[in-house]
């Protein structure tokens, strides 16, 4: 899915837009009176159209949230709150529709007024309760910007191609496999938490294609002490993979323990036993020592055709390749 929001304006640069359309309308009528009655209907009649547009617009440039796939769900559930989103969207929705009742009714009131200074008026008081309207939800359009920028950050993830998530502790090497041995260009850095957000990469296996996601990485602790970092890594696990590839760097230069990283990977096989599983050993350059488990080098590329293979029978159990 791939998000393309448009920028969401605040309410002050959304009034300027609506009030600076307005103003240069410019009627006719025999009289003078006449002519400022027909200039201000016109004058309201633009901020309306122009509010309830924009804000149209802006409600359904977010995606039906309970159709989405569960991936995204919960990883903007995770980013920025489900229903404080929704709340957002329905306060656009509420703002939309009241300022359209507010300055339908003024340009009513209007017809019935003789007075140039009494029609004023009613323009005036229009725009102050529309400005007051749109102040009200200012939080929300701010908001709502903020989760546009979010959203259209997210990965461009596929949720029916064959899909194989890259996962381990911190600074393990899981960000320069997935750039050896895909499409995807992560940032590899020698500090651990350095992916910040689930990445995405492709390659092909016989006629098919492929997803390899980089994710953050997981240190072994209970889930409900997991930072929204860590959190988006177990979703792309629990929504996304058909296969795990669990990557260990057993050298311990990434800064922790093998038997860290072995607890977690048992904890991950628990928690998703539908899931097949794949283990593997990086820095071979670094130490060779037999752990039982495939070793290879994402840095030095050594064993990668080996990895592959794996990852192809790993993919057995659900396609066809
Ligand atoms: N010697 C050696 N270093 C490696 C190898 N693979 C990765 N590294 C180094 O290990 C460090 C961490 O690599 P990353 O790919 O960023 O690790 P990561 O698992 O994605 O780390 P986080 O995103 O922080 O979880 C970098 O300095 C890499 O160059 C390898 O096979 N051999
Ligand atoms: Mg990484």
């Amino acid at each position: 899915m791939d998000f393309k929001i448009p920028p969401i304006l605040n309410a002050q640069r959304l009034l300027d837009k609506a009030f600076r359309r307005a103003s240069k309308k410019r009627k006719e009528g025999a009289t003078k009176e006449e002519s400022r009655k027909k200039t201000n209907s016109a004058k309201l009649n633009t901020v309306a159209h122009t509010l309830e547009d924009t804000l149209k617009r802006y409600e359904e440039a977010f995606p039906s949230i309970d159709n989405l796939p569960q991936f995204y769900h919960e990883i903007i559930d995770i980013m920025i709150g489900i229903d404080k989103l929704k709340k957002s969207i329905g306060a656009v929705n509420w703002a939309k529709r009241r300022t359209k009742r507010v300055l339908m009714e003024s340009a009513r009131n209007l017809m019935k007024k003789e007075t140039i200074e009494e029609m004023e008026q009613i323009r005036r008081q229009a725009y102050g309760r529309t400005s007051s309207i749109l102040n009200q939800i200012n939080d929300d359009l701010e908001f709502l910007d903020d989760c546009k920028k979010k959203l259209n950050s997210l990965p461009d993830i596929q949720t029916d191609i064959p899909t194989v998530v890259v996962a381990g502790y911190p600074n393990v090497g899981k960000s320069l496999l997935v750039s050896k041995i895909s499409s995807g260009k992560p940032k590899v850095a020698v500090y651990p938490f350095t992916t910040k957000e689930v990445g995405i990469g492709h390659f092909e296996l016989g006629y098919h294609k492929c997803q390899l996601l980089d994710t953050p990485g997981l240190l072994d602790r209970p889930d409900e002490q997991r930072n929204d970092i860590e959190k988006q890594a177990v979703n792309a696990l629990e929504s996304l993979a058909d296969l795990i590839l669990f990557l260990y760097d057993p050298t311990g230069t990434c800064g922790y323990p093998l038997e860290d990283q072995e607890a977690l990977a048992d904890e991950i096989k628990e928690s998703f036993p539908d899931v097949k599983l794949i283990e593997v050993d990086n820095k071979s350059d670094i130490d060779e020592k037999d752990n039982g488990r495939l070793h290879m080098s994402a840095l030095e590329e050594s064993n990668l055709e080996k990895l592959m293979e794996l990852i192809k029978e790993g993919l057995k159990y659900k396609y066809d390749l």
